[in-house]
């Protein structure tokens, strides 16, 4: 998963007033909020592996099933000497499990954090030294520009997890335009992973586990807004809330005060929370297989081909350009 870098550069240090210039705008925001990559710092990545082996989160081995169960016909789909471009590859291990099926011809891992990456692709390089390999420390959620060493020909976009549930609708239509724009003319496509509307006590309690690893990945959040603005967010006076928002699809993760309190930051910024009074983390859409469809459709993708598991839980789907 994506981390925030520390400023090795100069140039950094001013990404870094503009992370807290939006952490400040957010939190002073009438219903405050705060970005969800802010959920991912290393104990927050820690905390989200240990979701993923929950038995209330079904996204991450229903799509580990979906993939196994049709590993052939998904690199079929795909074709040979792909260019597959990873968005948001962390440890890779996703990309890995389709390399014997699907034999790409480079294999393009990105990430936030460019130095995890770096470790992760190398240990894959020996395992697969045919594949070319190439990894690059970016954020692709606002640009693709992609450099010159990546392969312009059968470029395969790869964006499993159902990470894109984290756009809002107009975002992610945004997103993939910005996808299809980079594939022009090089007859490749994407390949991604969604999580579908279903009963909401299953996805509410996928949300809000019994063990609390959810609550604890939320919480997280202050310590890690805590470093970043010399906060004194006490994780204590906060509560964990997710539930399904049926009416807008989508999951809504909030941090609720757990009492009247008040929260400082650095250069003298604070606010009140009244008790009750919550700030927004994360919302997660969830989409209808037709309704995602309509998306692709709308991007300007063409042919689509997607595939299931038996509960119509999650689906992978994977669209060529009209
Ligand atoms: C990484 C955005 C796909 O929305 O299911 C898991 C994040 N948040 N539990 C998701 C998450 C709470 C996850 N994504």
């Amino acid at each position: 998963m994506a981390q925030l870098q520390q400023p090795a550069h100069p140039e950094n240090c001013v990404a870094q007033d503009e992370v807290q210039d939006q952490l400040v705008a957010g939190l002073l925001a009438p219903h405050a909020h705060v970005s969800p990559k802010y959920l991912y710092d290393v104990l927050g990545s820690r905390l989200f592996a240990a979701i993923c082996e929950l038995p209330e989160y079904y996204p991450t081995r229903t799509e580990a099933a979906i993939f196994e169960q049709n590993a052939g016909a998904i690199a079929a789909a795909l074709g040979p000497d792909a260019t597959l471009i990873d968005l948001g590859a962390g440890n890779c291990s996703k990309a890995a499990r389709l390399f014997p099926s699907l034999r790409p011809k480079q294999y393009v891992a990105i990430d936030i954090s460019e130095k995890f990456l770096r470790e992760a692709v190398s240990a894959l390089q020996q395992q697969f030294p045919k594949i070319k390999m190439t990894s690059l420390g970016m954020d692709f959620s606002s640009e693709l520009e992609l450099p010159a060493a990546v392969g312009a020909q059968r470029r395969q976009f790869f964006y499993p997890g159902s990470s894109i549930g984290n756009f809002a609708p107009l975002e992610s239509l945004k997103f993939l335009h910005n996808i299809r724009k980079s594939i022009a003319g090089s007859e490749g496509g994407l390949l991604i992973g969604i999580d579908l509307v279903k009963d909401k006590a299953v996805l509410d309690a996928a949300y809000d586990d019994a063990l609390g690893v959810t609550a604890a990945f939320n919480l997280n959040l202050l310590n890690h807004v805590n470093r970043l603005l010399e906060a004194d967010f006490q994780p204590q006076q906060w509560r964990h809330r997710a539930f399904y928002n049926e009416a807008q699809h989508r999951i809504e993760m909030h941090l609720e005060a757990r009492q009247d309190l008040v929260v400082h930051w650095q250069d003298g910024g604070m606010r009140r929370f009244a008790q009750g009074e919550s700030i927004h983390t994360e919302s997660s859409y969830k989409y209808t297989e037709q309704g995602f469809i309509d998306l692709l459709q709308q991007a300007g993708f063409g042919k689509v081909q997607t595939w299931s598991d038996e509960r119509n839980w999650f689906m992978v789907c994977h669209a060529r350009i009209a």
